[in-house]
């Protein structure tokens, strides 16, 4: 495969100004019609070049230029391009091809799922609908007719507003839709089923009157409330922090069962993976009400960070990818608990974007080439840009961040523009000058600050010292200093905050700082101290850096306890157990864990006057996969043995106090999504759960009890995963196959039932796994089942996937290559714990390595596995 570079950019040498689009549809097929109105770019300087269109697995039916037929000669297909030489400065092309979305297993472009037709064209998927200048700079206008049987397919959607609908012969009808917007392809949509509609409306803040429809299949339609009130809640926040009003009259978002991601945000019709819309209390978990919250937000926010000012190429996916991931965190802070929140946030960033900043795939937020762009929607672009977006706001204010925001959107409105862009408007509405801040956007790899300390007691002087480095990643070395929002605080013995003073006799000085690190090396000097302070490092995680100090766990349990950070509370209490447990990894024959994590543990369970929302994040040990990233040479049932045994040690130590924790948090009146009635569940969840690792009778029974009783999934899911989590075998095969008799129908419950046997050291063995693949609700071609079975194994199951005899690694290997052939970019997910093979201690690695060479040998490999197995080889 070719790769692309970002160097070798260039303007289209033609525009598409509007596209009249007709599909037909049919069950054997579908028929599409494509009238573009072509002109010559004035800002290219290709000159009278041939007009290139892309295409991907079309029929290509027929060719036409300013109504006059292009027979065989007159035109080339290269197979994935069509190219017409000597055409005009302006014409009319229109093009006809035929197109089978029953077939379609890829998910891109126009397929059917459970019976309804729908679109996925971000980022390439346009190309396998019609022919087209697909890339995100060519932005038309569109005008779409469907037309299909009434009967089967009585509702039919695309971008914009309804203008024109009637009945047809044979049963058949159509809908005419317009958008108004000019936007590049990759944000078109069409729906066609047998669906329901939910109806509701919203005023904007100008005072016009928004349609809100929701459209899903007839046994979903309990299940659309929270979505639609997110939806409503979206809008308003945008405008007022934002102040961005939605621009068309409608905004429509359809659930399908089958996608390969999470949403799209195509113009006012987005469309849902149904996992990440439908909910109700029965169905869906706190953690998925929360989820769906976040994703409708985003798709929602990208109106205007995505579709009014969009990408030029998809090297600028951060544009758009990072600033909305932002927004949407910024709305479920001020939605939810802030800390909460970043805490969420930064366990993924540290989890699973330093692990992929320091792997084969590692690439910058604006990356300079690739292969297959799929492959490039990556927790850097999201998570990284929206964290480097987030330091943008942190070294501005809010105030002057909004300017900017306001800036950027006034002056790019309806361009396809660059991060470069982005970052100019906010230096032109703040006056700083962000230039070494750029290379956040250009170097990839996750910057290591080393921090050390001394104190002067006869001066009264605390010198912090940082140096940072950054370490190599493929195809870059010696990388520059970046230029870095530090926030910190110092505390007294008691636990109070110092101020911190720059100079000496500084009077007024802050608690907390952000200091700019900008050179390799800085040393900071705080005058005034009467003793040797705790320092309190990266404040709320103020930049995506790894910090090292040489933290006492004496210091780390002050911290715990004294921080007055939220987040640096609850990242104490995780570096002191991530030292506990590392402590016990090798060491089988290690009993005893230290005293001061159960001291605060001990406290952390029965001091209810702590912020409860915050002790049920304290007191998740620290998860497998992210101490794997701590270490050098890792040995993951090593890992998972030691974290295990601190459990129940912890468990054994605290039974009492979980069991009056367990029954101090039952709720009573109607279940809630709010912080408080999370926090309750999610502790009474953490107990139950650490009381039968310890086979505790009383929480076997309280388990089971909660199972039969509950009204709410986060607390049967609960149940059932603590159930299938422990050693009470019989119980486990009740319960699972209870929870299957009585959701059997609804497919998002069976998701969840196949992911919580799959991640199970208990019930997700390898003959497991096996027999989950055999299982009538699993389904190979709905990327959802794939992931809670094969994807919750490889990810989350981390002792039996790392089975040193490898046949976790085999395993994930065949069904890499089983789902190459039908949905690459699925497939190419799906291997990346294979890519973190140079990670693993030698015996692992090599086995790890032997897998992912049985996929690269796999004959016909797409260009998504080749790319990320060939990088991950290298
Ligand atoms: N912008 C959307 C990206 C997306 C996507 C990309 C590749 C293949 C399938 C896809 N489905 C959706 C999602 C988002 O970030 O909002
Ligand atoms: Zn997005």
């Amino acid at each position: 495969p070719k790769t692309i570079y970002l160097s070798e950019y260039r303007v289209p040498a033609y525009l598409v100004d509007s596209v009249d689009l007709t599909f037909e549809l049919f069950e054997e097929g579908a028929r599409v019609h494509s009238v573009l109105s072509v002109r010559r770019n004035p800002d290219s300087d290709a000159g009278p070049a041939p007009l290139e269109l892309d295409g991907d697995s079309l029929k290509l039916e027929s060719l036409a230029l300013d109504g006059k037929t292009l027979d065989e000669g007159a035109f080339e297909d290269l197979g994935d391009r069509l190219v017409i030489p000597g055409v005009p400065e302006t014409f009319e092309l229109t093009v006809v091809t035929w197109i089978e979305p029953q077939n379609n297993t890829r998910l891109e472009g126009l397929y059917k799922s459970s019976g309804m037709f729908c679109t996925q064209c971000e980022a390439e998927g346009f190309r396998c609908i019609t022919y087209f200048p697909d890339r995100p700079d060519v932005m038309s206008r569109f005008r779409t007719r469907i037309e299909a049987e009434k009967s089967a397919y009585p509702v039919l959607l695309s971008n914009g507003n309804d203008v024109d609908r009637g009945d047809l012969a044979d049963g058949r009808h159509f809908v005419t839709w317009e958008d108004p917007f000019p936007k590049p392809c990759y944000l078109f949509a069409l729906v066609a089923g047998d669906l329901v509609e939910k109806r509701d409306s919203f005023t904007t803040c100008s005072g016009r009157e928004i349609d809100l429809r929701m459209y899903v299949e007839p046994r979903n339609a309990e299940k659309c409330d929270h979505a639609m009130d997110s939806l409503k809640r979206s809008m308003r926040w945008d405008e007022d922090v934002y102040g961005r009003e939605y621009d068309l009259d409608i905004f429509m978002i359809v659930a399908v069962d089958d996608f390969n991601m999470g949403a799209m945000e195509n113009k006012g019709l987005n469309i849902f993976n149904s996992s990440c819309v439908l909910a109700s209390q029965e169905t869906a978990t706190d953690m998925a009400f929360q989820r769906i919250e976040a994703i409708v937000a985003h798709e929602y926010f990208h109106n205007w960070s995505g579709n009014r000012v969009t990408c030029r190429d998809w090297f600028q996916l951060s544009l758009k990818e990072g600033f909305t991931v932002f927004r949407d965190a910024s709305f479920s802070a001020d939605t939810g608990s802030p800390t909460v929140k970043r805490i969420e946030d930064v366990t993924l960033l540290r989890t699973a974007q330093f692990a992929e900043d320091a792997g084969p795939m590692s690439h910058p937020v604006r990356p300079s080439s690739y292969m297959e762009i799929s492959n490039f929607y990556t927790l850097t672009i999201y998570e990284k840009g929206a964290e480097v977006v987030r330091m943008i706001h942190s070294l501005l204010g809010p105030d002057m961040f909004r300017k900017g925001s306001d800036l950027y959107f006034e002056r790019h409105d309806g361009q396809a523009v660059t991060t470069d862009d982005f970052v100019r408007a906010m230096e032109d509405a703040s006056g700083r000058d962000l230039s070494q801040f750029r290379l956040w956007y250009e170097q990839a790899g996750t910057p290591v600050l080393d921090v050390s300390d001394e104190f002067d007691a006869s001066a009264g002087i605390y010198r912090l010292t940082i140096r940072q480095s950054i370490p190599d990643t493929p195809g870059q070395s010696n990388k520059q200093p970046q230029h870095i929002p530090f926030a910190m605080g110092l505390l007294g013995a008691q636990g109070q905050a110092l101020p911190l003073r720059l100079r000496s006799g500084d009077t007024d000085a802050p608690l907390e700082r952000v200091l700019e690190l900008t050179d390799a090396e800085h040393t900071f000097e705080f005058h005034g101290l009467d003793e040797r302070p705790v320092p309190s490092l990266l404040r709320h995680f103020s930049a995506p850096v790894r910090v090292s100090y040489p933290w006492t766990r004496e210091q780390l349990q002050f911290l715990m306890s004294h921080d007055p950070d939220g987040f640096n509370r609850w990242d104490a209490g995780q570096r002191l157990a991530v030292d506990v447990i590392q402590g016990l990894v090798g060491n089988p024959d290690e009993d005893a864990i230290d005293s001061r994590l159960v001291d605060a543990y001990r406290q952390l369970i029965s001091d209810s006057s702590l912020d409860q929302a915050l002790v049920a994040k304290m007191l998740q040990l620290p998860s497998e996969a992210y101490l794997i990233e701590l270490s050098e040479a890792a040995d993951a049932p090593a890992i998972h043995a030691a974290r295990e045994r601190v459990l129940k040690r912890l468990a054994t130590a605290l039974r009492d106090e979980l069991v009056a924790c367990y029954n101090r948090n039952h709720q009573s009146g109607p279940y809630r999504v709010t912080p408080e009635q999370i926090a309750g569940r999610s502790l009474r969840n953490t107990a139950l759960s650490w009381l039968l690792l310890i086979n505790d009778d009383e929480g076997r029974e309280l388990a089971s009890q909660q199972f039969r009783a509950a009204d709410n999934m986060t607390d049967r899911m609960g149940a059932l995963r603590a159930l299938v989590n422990s050693d009470y075998e019989a119980d486990r095969e009740r319960v699972l196959s209870e929870f299957y008799e009585r959701f059997r129908h609804d497919p998002q419950v069976v998701e969840q039932w196949f992911s919580v046997q799959a991640a199970s050291g208990q019930a997700g063995r390898l003959p497991q796994i096996r027999a989950l693949l055999e299982h009538e609700a699993f389904d190979w071609k709905n990327p959802n089942k794939v992931r809670s079975v094969i994807g919750a194994f490889a990810g989350q199951n981390l002792a039996e996937f790392h089975k040193p005899d490898g046949s976790g690694y085999e395993f994930l290997a065949e069904q890499v290559c089983r789902l190459d052939d039908s949905n690459p970019q699925i497939a190419a997910r799906l291997v990346t714990p294979l890519t973190r093979w140079r990670k693993f201690a030698p015996s692992y690695g090599e086995q790890m390595k032997a897998g992912l060479e049985k996929v690269r040998d796999k004959a016909g490999l797409s260009r998504d596995v080749y790319e990320v197995v060939h990088k991950s080889l290298a």
